[in-house]
């Protein structure tokens, strides 16, 4: 198949997973375009890959640059150059809005999927502005898939939409995505000493993530359990976090890394990972934790408990319930047993639920059917 993907390339979870299946969906021998103002970050190259920029230019009598104008252009100009079979647009605003605009422009049956990861919701909750440009374009989307089923209800009840939502999970390919012996990371002992336990928190810090609380939670921590925190990443409430780093008079044991693009070396030399956010659709870092065996411990929202299963792979908190995540965190790092067996039963699960290997053939057979039968709606304006 050809097919365009349409996705943020930032970093952040949607981004990374459109990247992710892109690759996986070229290696299976189709041909993938991406779209999109810059190249996505993790994008590896691929023969079967191509990479459309999309230019906004400039013009004074716009007081904001028309993205989304050139973006519409952009998708109906590939399609017809590269004949392509399907579009898949990760987010409903603007990414499938943007996608049924140009597909209404071109005269030929192109297929689109649109995948939900959260932040279409979250943006709602937020502000009205969205509400009716959003529900247009999930309506419209023949083929409509959510990251987590949690996800997929919480959309049927926001937007009243009654048609099904098909929950596909994240993915993370589990032959990268493993602990790495030891040995092979030269700078472990930079952050930690032998003797120390190591957590770990991986976010792009949105208020959403709620990395103060984290900060909290291991304040109180290391006052029991030799500890250090590792924070990757970067957003808008660093600063807040560095405060609350300074208040509590941790700086010589919170290291901040920034972004980085490569986790694996980092996720290896830890002990728990803690996402401690106030929403999640699914926490992609959940299970890129997972699969490099260390124990999540994370609040209860969201499609979390999908992801995470308390008692087995990690355990699972109220939002804010700084005391509870202090107390599960102590008991997973005083237990070294419990930690690795956490640790082995959490890559289980993401082999058996998580993996590139069980998730890319899904979006291939929905592609299918998508192409196969109802591409026609996406032209016609049809609710349903
Ligand atoms: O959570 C973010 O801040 C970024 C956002 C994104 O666009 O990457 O994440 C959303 O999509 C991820 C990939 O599907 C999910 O793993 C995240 O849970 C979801 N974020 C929220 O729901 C807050």
């Amino acid at each position: 198949m050809k097919i365009g993907i349409i996705c943020f390339p930032s970093y952040g979870g949607s981004g990374v997973l459109a990247t992710e299946l892109g690759w996986h969906l070229a290696h299976l021998g189709n041909q993938v375009h991406f779209i999109s103002y810059d190249q996505p970050f993790r994008l590896k190259f691929h023969e079967n890959i191509f990479y459309h920029p999309v230019n906004t230019p400039h013009y004074d009598l716009f007081p904001f640059p028309p993205y989304y104008l050139a973006l519409v252009n952009k998708i109906a100009q590939v399609v017809e150059e590269q004949d392509l079979d399907l579009i898949h647009a990760h987010y409903a605003v603007p990414h499938a809005l943007a996608s049924q605009q140009a597909l209404a422009m071109v005269d030929r049956e192109v297929g689109l999927v649109t995948t939900l990861h959260g932040t279409d919701i979250t943006l709602v909750g937020n502000n009205e502005s969205f509400f009716r440009t959003t529900r247009y374009a999930i309506m419209n989307s023949p083929g409509l898939t959510a990251v987590s089923c949690d996800l997929a209800k919480l959309t049927s009840e926001v937007f009243d939409i009654k048609r099904p939502i098909k929950c596909i999970y994240n993915f993370v390919d589990t032959r990268e995505y493993q602990r790495m012996r030891p040995e092979n990371i030269p700078c472990r002992l930079r952050y930690r000493s032998k003797e120390e336990k190591l957590i770990i928190h991986i976010s792009n810090f949105r208020g959403v993530k709620r990395v103060e609380d984290l900060i909290e939670v291991f304040d109180r921590v290391q006052k029991k359990v030799s500890a250090r925190l590792l924070l990757i990443g970067d957003g808008p409430s660093r600063d807040s976090v560095v405060a609350r780093v300074r208040e509590k008079r941790l700086e010589n044991k919170v290291v901040f890394l920034g972004a980085q693009d490569n986790v694996i070396p980092l996720l290896s030399i830890a002990d728990l990972m803690v996402l401690p956010s106030e929403k999640e659709a699914f926490g992609l870092v959940n299970i890129e934790a997972m699969a490099c065996e260390v124990p999540v411990l994370a609040t209860e929202v969201g499609g979390i408990p999908e992801v995470v299963s308390h008692g087995e792979t990690g355990f699972l908190a109220r939002v804010g319930d700084i005391e509870k995540m202090a107390e599960l965190a102590i008991e997973i790092l005083k237990n070294p047993d419990l930690q690795k067996k956490m640790g082995l039963a959490g890559r289980q699960r993401v082999i058996d639920n998580f993996s590139s290997d069980r998730i890319v053939p899904l979006y291939l057979d929905y592609y299918q059917e998508i192409k196969g039968g109802q591409n026609r709606k996406a032209k016609t304006n049809i609710n349903y």
